[in-house]
């Protein structure tokens, strides 16, 4: 038996490193949730298989494809385009496309690996897949967004499918990259289906799918508060971005009676003294979803400053950062503690260093990881599945209802099999409990 044979979370690391070595991200996010399930699995006779995590950290397939397209002048450009289909064994691959200058295969490695653990905690029967592109949106017309989704499409049709791979939304990719995106599979397939979640509900796409993700953190986090015994309701929160994730977290926060100080984008952050208003809120996201402007904006249509860089020195009480991976490091994370910070609930994937979690964990700052706490947008991504699978749309109230039971149970599993001696250690608990049922379908179906 060679070394690497032992389960152990340094021969697992040294594994990856050696086969991948510039893949930061997708280490990083392995090491976050393996060095719980590691000593849970060697302890166990069922787990304890070095093969299993080899498998569990390799997509079971990659497609990488060029994507030309022309520019309003008619100059051709090409990006990249990829999908990870990471892991299918309790489902057919499930996650969002993300168009974003920095895509490369390290971060959609990472988000469908992490998207793996997440759709297994919703609990509904989804295996985890991500793609995206290096394309930029920014600045980009209406029609060079369309021709760019159309000519995307061109190559992704053949691999996706609703029993197959069902892509959504992720950064840079809303409700209206899904229609392109939708329109363009339709006429090539020449079939309507569920094969793309997130669509407008004028053509199958779920009531309250844009909320779900902001809406689900804000019931996660109000979960963990209660289990410390204390509460939401007019505590200040520190939000960062400003886009799908970050508009809806911030909605359901102050429809809670919460004072939301700050939201941002990469430019930097507006802070509202009192608190966003929900008026205000509504010219954040005319700003950002109609007008497609920058979040400094804001300090020509009502009363607040705008910084440079992030909002982690601002003084609150629950900090939800909802923008993108690594945006609090150890730094923001000691300025965060230094202000007596009580909860930290990721909005984004992986918003948080591994030396910022350790931070908050030593400081007894509550802590949830993205896939607990952000899983509410794909678990409604699940339910218009279901819609679209018994061709019915159920209102709102049914979504909203569905979604506060799946919160509720993923909070609960974290606390299962995350109690620690007088806190719940969430990251702990989301890892294990997403990987179980993972392992348990992977080990039924044999060398596959
Ligand atoms: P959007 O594209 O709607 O918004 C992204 C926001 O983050 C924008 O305000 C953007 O600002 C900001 N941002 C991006 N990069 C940076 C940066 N380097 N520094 C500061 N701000 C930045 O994306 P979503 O809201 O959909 O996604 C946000 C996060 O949530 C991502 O991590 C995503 O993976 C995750 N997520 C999304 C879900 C969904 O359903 N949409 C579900 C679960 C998680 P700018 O305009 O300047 O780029
Ligand atoms: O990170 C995520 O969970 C998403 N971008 C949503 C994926 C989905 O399939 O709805």
């Amino acid at each position: 038996m060679g070394e690497r044979d032992n389960l152990t979370i340094d021969n697992l690391m040294k594994l990856l490193k050696e086969r991948d070595p510039h893949q930061e991200e997708f280490h990083q996010a392995v090491q976050e949730v393996m060095q719980w399930v590691v000593p849970f699995a060697a302890d166990s006779s069922r787990y304890n298989s070095f093969t299993l995590f080899e498998k569990l950290t390799e997509p079971e397939r990659i497609i990488q494809f060029r994507v030309p397209w022309l520019t309003d002048k008619g100059e051709e450009r090409c990006n990249r385009g990829f999908r990870i289909q990471f892991n299918s064994a309790i489902g057919p691959y499930k996650g969002g496309l993300r168009f974003h200058p920095t895509v490369n295969l390290s971060i959609l490695k990472f988000l469908g690996f992490e998207q793996t653990f997440k759709n297994s905690l919703t609990g509904l029967p989804l295996g985890g897949g991500k793609g995206g592109s290096d394309f930029n949106p920014r600045g980009r017309s209406e029609a060079e967004i369309m021709r760019f989704c159309q000519s995307f499409m061109n190559e992704l049709f053949r691999h996706i499918g609703p029993d197959t791979d069902i892509p959504a939304g992720d950064a840079g990719v809303g409700t209206r990259e899904i229609g392109f995106l939708f329109g363009h599979y339709k006429r090539l397939t020449a079939q309507f289906n569920g094969v793309i979640t997130g669509k407008s509900p004028a053509f199958g796409g779920s009531l309250l799918r844009p909320e779900a993700t902001g809406f689900g953190l804000l019931y996660f986090t109000k979960h963990m508060m209660k289990q410390a015994g204390k509460e939401v309701d007019d505590a200040r929160i520190l939000i960062s971005g400003s886009g799908n994730v970050a508009q809806y977290a911030c909605m359901k926060a102050i429809e809670t009676g919460a004072k939301v100080l700050t939201m941002s984008d990469s430019d930097g952050y507006i802070f509202v003294k009192d608190g966003l208003s929900r008026e205000q809120l509504n010219t954040v996201m005319d700003i950002k979803n109609n007008r497609r402007g920058r979040i400094r904006e804001c300090t020509e249509e009502f009363e607040c400053d705008f910084h440079e860089g992030t909002p982690w020195e601002v003084e609150a009480d629950i900090a939800l950062p909802c923008a993108t991976q690594n945006e609090i490091d150890k730094k923001a994370a000691k300025s965060l503690i230094g202000n007596d910070v009580v909860c930290v609930a990721e909005g984004a994937n992986m918003p948080c260093t591994s030396d910022a979690v350790a931070a908050f964990h030593d400081a007894g700052v509550l802590f949830a990881p993205g896939k607990a706490s952000n899983a509410g947008g794909v678990s409604v991504s699940g339910l218009e599945m279901t819609q679209n699978a018994q061709r019915l749309s159920w209102d709102k109230e049914t979504v909203d209802q569905e979604l506060h039971d799946i919160m509720d149970r993923i909070h609960d599993e974290c606390v299962e099999y995350g109690r620690e001696d007088k806190h719940v250690n969430y990251e702990k608990g989301a890892a294990i409990a997403g990987f179980i049922k993972v392992a348990d379908a992977m080990l039924a179906q044999g060398a596959v």
